[in-house]
This record gives C-alpha cells, structure tokens and sequence, in this order.
C-alpha cells in the first residue's frame, strides 16, 4: 500500500515509517555484524547486551558525576518558532552554562530544564568515574568495533527535547540508558531532500552553525518551502530507543532524536572510525563537512585565541574542545 502524508494536518508523527531492524544478542558475532551492517552502513538496534548495567537514574549520575563541572546547552523554546535557517547556532554550536551536575539534577526535578530546553549534549566522559564501564565494552567487542574516534559521550535531557535532524561524520553508536527516545533516521541518499543548510555559513558562523542539520522541521515540514521533503519520507525509518538498546547509526545517516515522556532522559554514545575505508571514502556527507571545517578555519583560530586571551580561559577552551 503506498505510504500517504497528509498534509492538512502537515504533520510526519502518525506517518508510518520503515522500523529499523532489531537483533538480540543471541544472534550477533562481530563477523555478521560487520557483513549485514557496518559493510554497507545499515542501521540496526541490538537488545540484550546491557542486561546487567545498572539504573541510569538521577541519583546514580549525582553520585558518579554530581561535583564535576559540565556544559549544559540553553536552547530554551523560542528558536523553534524561526526557520533553522534563522538560526546562528545549532547543536554543539548552542552557547552553554558551566554548572555541577548535581544543580541540572535539581534543575531536571523542578521542571526549571524543561522549560529553559537545557541540555547535556554530547558531554565527554573520559577523565569521570563514568569512562570505563565493562558492560560497554564487551558490548562494543561483540559488536567488533575497534577503533574509537572519541571517549564515551552522556546525552541527558528532559522530555521532549529534540536534537535537530543532522548527520555525523563518523560511525555512533547510540545507547539507551533511562527513559525512552524516537529516533527517526534517513539515508545519506536523501541529503538534498532534506535541505541541509550551506556549508557557506561556515565562513559567517565556525562550528557554531553546522551544514551537517537540515533546515526541515521533520514533525511539521514546511512543504511548500521544502517540497522535496516528501520524497525522503518514503526512506525514513523510525525506532523507539528503550533502556539497554545500542543503535548503530553509520556515517553520514541522518537522525533526528527526540526525548519521550515528561521525566529526564539518559544516553550515552562513542563515535568510531568508519570502515571498511572504502565506504568511509565513498560517503559525500562526510567530505562535505571537512569541506566546511575547512571554511571554518578562520573563525576556529579566532576563537581560540579570544578564549585564552580570556578571564576565564579554561572554561572557554574547555567550550571549545566540546565544540569540536
Ligand atoms: O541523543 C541525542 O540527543 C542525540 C544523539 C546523537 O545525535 C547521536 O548519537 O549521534
């Protein structure tokens, strides 16, 4: 039956997408992962792996993390209401507010993150008590991966926050740990369908605004602006993201992620280098971002000067290297 978007009600949530697949541990060798996954790049979902990790919730990450200073992204709500193409920042480009972890705890309790959209994205965890976890690394070697391109990364946010639709250069691997996230993903091929904004705001914005997000609001696209967006829902998938499921999401896919429910949600991932070389070589999307990086070599430099010509320089370059 052919798919219908309707647009009366311009709205992609009750659009039936494909269901990326699932795999249990039971059936996973890191030889068939690699043949039926990571060779072409496919996403898949793999259960079971993390069955004995313990409960992500607030009061264990206060414990582990509490004291530590981490950058928390301020999106708050308003920027939603403007096109993306509006927008000066995005992502890792979002200004961000130094404070402890215990504090965004207390701010996740009293709803004051929901309504500010504050965010902890995509915060390293080398150097925490939270940079070695066994469970994870077994999981990762039965999955074969080897060669890690980062440390692990903690994504927490309240309910319903959304990380824009975008792609990264690199392999991830998403992993759920508290709460419930919907990942809706599209192919590298659906790049132009989805309007990515121009590496040409490398050279006005840096990193702050990368050509790497889509100018689409995938839940309410703006059909007449953006009319080849229909077209890239036909090669959409969806999956809903529970506790203890790891998401391959390869190089150069587009995802967006949004948090589910009305309480806090937890994940971590690692990105990793793409192989076989010869579909990290193949994948436009990942050149298409050095390219940018390239552009944005000036404003790059300038930062980093301005940040330790600063007062407070070690939090600048500390901003900085996130940012990276
Ligand atoms: O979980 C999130 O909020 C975003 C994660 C993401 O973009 C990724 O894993 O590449």
């Amino acid at each position: 039956m052919e798919k219908k978007f309707d647009k009366n009600n311009s709205s992609s949530t009750n659009y039936s997408f494909q269901k990326v697949v699932r795999i249990n541990k039971t059936s996973l060798t890191p030889e068939n992962f690699f043949q039926k996954y990571k060779f072409d790049g496919i996403p898949v979902v793999v259960t079971g792996l993390l069955d004995s990790m313990p409960t992500w919730d607030l009061d264990f990450l206060c414990e582990k993390l509490g004291d530590g200073e981490y950058p928390f992204r301020v999106n708050g709500w308003e920027r939603y209401n403007q096109e993306k193409s509006q927008w000066s920042n995005i992502g890792s480009g979002v200004e961000s507010r130094s404070m402890t972890f215990r504090k965004y705890a207390q701010m996740l309790r009293s709803q004051e993150a929901y309504n500010n959209d504050i965010y902890l994205g995509r915060c390293s965890l080398k150097n925490t008590p939270l940079e070695n976890i066994s469970e994870l690394k077994q999981a990762e070697a039965q999955m074969g991966f080897k060669m890690p391109a980062t440390s692990l990364n903690l994504w927490v946010a309240p309910g319903n926050h959304v990380a824009p639709l975008h792609y990264d250069p690199m392999d991830g691997t998403l992993i759920q740990l508290y709460g419930s996230k919907r990942v809706l993903l599209f192919p590298p091929s659906q790049t132009y369908n989805l309007y990515p904004l121009s590496i040409l705001n490398y050279l006005r914005y840096g990193l702050k605004l990368r050509g790497s997000y889509s100018q689409v609001y995938p839940e309410r696209p703006d059909l007449v602006k953006f009319p080849k967006f229909e077209q890239a829902l036909s090669h959409g998938y969806e999956v809903i993201l529970k506790p203890g499921e790891i998401l391959f999401i390869p190089a150069g896919w587009w995802h967006e992620v949004t948090s589910l429910g009305d309480g806090f949600v937890c994940s971590i991932n690692r990105f990793w280098h793409v192989l076989p070389l010869l579909r990290a070589i193949t994948t436009w999307n990942k050149w298409r971002l050095h390219l940018g990086a390239l552009m944005a070599a000036p404003h790059i430099v300038s930062a980093w000067f301005t940040a330790i010509a600063s007062k407070d320089r070690k939090q600048k370059l500390r901003h900085l290297v996130q940012r990276l």
